[in-house]
């Protein structure tokens, strides 16, 4: 009897389809079964043989047949999905209530770090801190430190020119003029900041680089008050003894100028790429100021006196931290500033 075959097939469908491993098996199932060319597919080819009434009974327990393994395949197709989510489930979750990991803490750049101890120093000396453009007027940054348009000393700083005539500032001088106009006598003041020079770039040589200025404006100000300030400076900075020589040193805005040069902390003065050698670094040009640059900023050269400083920041970080290539402040290497 075809029913009887096709009860047989089902029993034996539902069993494969009950012990499937995998998806893969039961769909291998299916397709022997179900699919087009599957068993249960080839009884129809059976029905032209039967008597009609027969024919109406067997096309029902196929039909039945074929209900029961499609609703049992598509149990157990539910099953697996169901295992393969609760794996992924189990794999892949998240902890939303988590705190989230944050942005890794950055440090100061070192140069910022010195600038900022310097500027309490002096703040606690009853210095002001001043701050001056970066793009200057040839007139602050040159004519009014007594170096005319045909002065030679314009040639000690080679210059980034603007097509409008003003420049990128060579030096933080300018910022003395500024404090000058703008503050007048009696007057104590810093002024950090970045300056820009056309420089061959070397080991202690930037185009970009910064300074600090120092000025003290007063009555009866000598060498002595200058050097008092420089070395209260440098103990603050170095936390140590270190060797220092002061030699003349021109510059047209101070009279008298000195060079204030530090002995190379990098070869302890034995002679480095930093140092060219001469085991001594060029660190903080001073002097006393010039009447001509009084003068130019309404300040009475006969009533009042002071002192000026141009400190090379940079180079100074690099004494301090042992730094041997002035390049790496600019570079943004972070393995650079990581350890700062
Ligand atoms: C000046 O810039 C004067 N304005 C300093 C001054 C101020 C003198 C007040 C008198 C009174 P100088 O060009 O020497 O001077 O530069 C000052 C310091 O800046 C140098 O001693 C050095 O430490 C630093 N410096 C100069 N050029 C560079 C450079 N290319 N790269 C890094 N540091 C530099």
């Amino acid at each position: 009897m075809l029913e009887d075959q096709i009860q047989q097939l089902q029993a034996a469908a539902l069993k494969r389809i009950e012990d499937a491993p995998n998806m893969d098996a039961l769909e291998a199932v299916r397709v022997d079964v179900l699919g087009r060319k599957g068993s249960l597919g080839q009884f129809s080819k059976e029905f032209g043989k039967l008597a009609p009434e027969e024919r109406a009974a067997a096309g029902k327990a196929l039909n039945a047949a074929k209900e029961k393994l499609e609703s049992a395949f598509d149990a157990r197709k539910q099953a697996f999905d169901t295992d393969a989510l609760n794996v992924r489930l189990e794999s892949e979750w998240i902890d939303l209530t988590l705190p989230a990991p944050g942005p890794r803490p950055g440090s100061l750049h070192p140069v910022t770090q010195i600038q900022r101890e310097i500027e309490d120093l002096f703040t606690s000396l009853g210095f002001a801190i001043l701050d001056g453009p970066e793009v200057e007027t040839e007139y602050h940054n040159f004519d009014a430190l007594n170096i005319p348009v045909t002065h030679p000393a314009r040639d000690m700083q080679d210059t980034f020119w603007l097509t409008d005539g003003n420049l990128l500032r060579t030096h933080t001088s300018p910022v003395q003029v500024r404090g000058m106009e703008r503050l007048g006598p009696p007057l104590r003041m810093i002024a950090p900041g970045r300056v820009f020079r056309n420089e061959e770039v070397d080991a202690s040589h930037e185009h970009t680089f910064y300074q600090v200025e120092g000025m003290m404006v007063d009555r009866n100000v000598s060498v002595a008050h200058m050097l008092y300030f420089m070395k209260t400076l440098l103990s603050a900075v170095f936390r140590r003894e270190v060797t220092i020589r002061l030699r003349p040193g021109y510059f047209p805005f101070v009279e008298p100028g000195f060079e204030l040069d530090i002995q190379c902390l990098i070869c302890g003065g034995c002679g480095c790429a930093v140092c060219k050698q001469s085991g001594w670094v060029e660190l903080m040009p001073c002097g006393l100021v010039h009447p001509n640059v009084l003068h130019m900023s309404g300040i009475d050269p006969d009533e009042w006196g002071g002192f000026a400083f141009g400190l090379g920041l940079t180079r100074l970080a690099m004494m301090r931290y042992a730094i041997d290539d002035i390049r790496l402040f600019e570079s943004g290497d972070l393995r650079f500033l990581r350890q700062f």
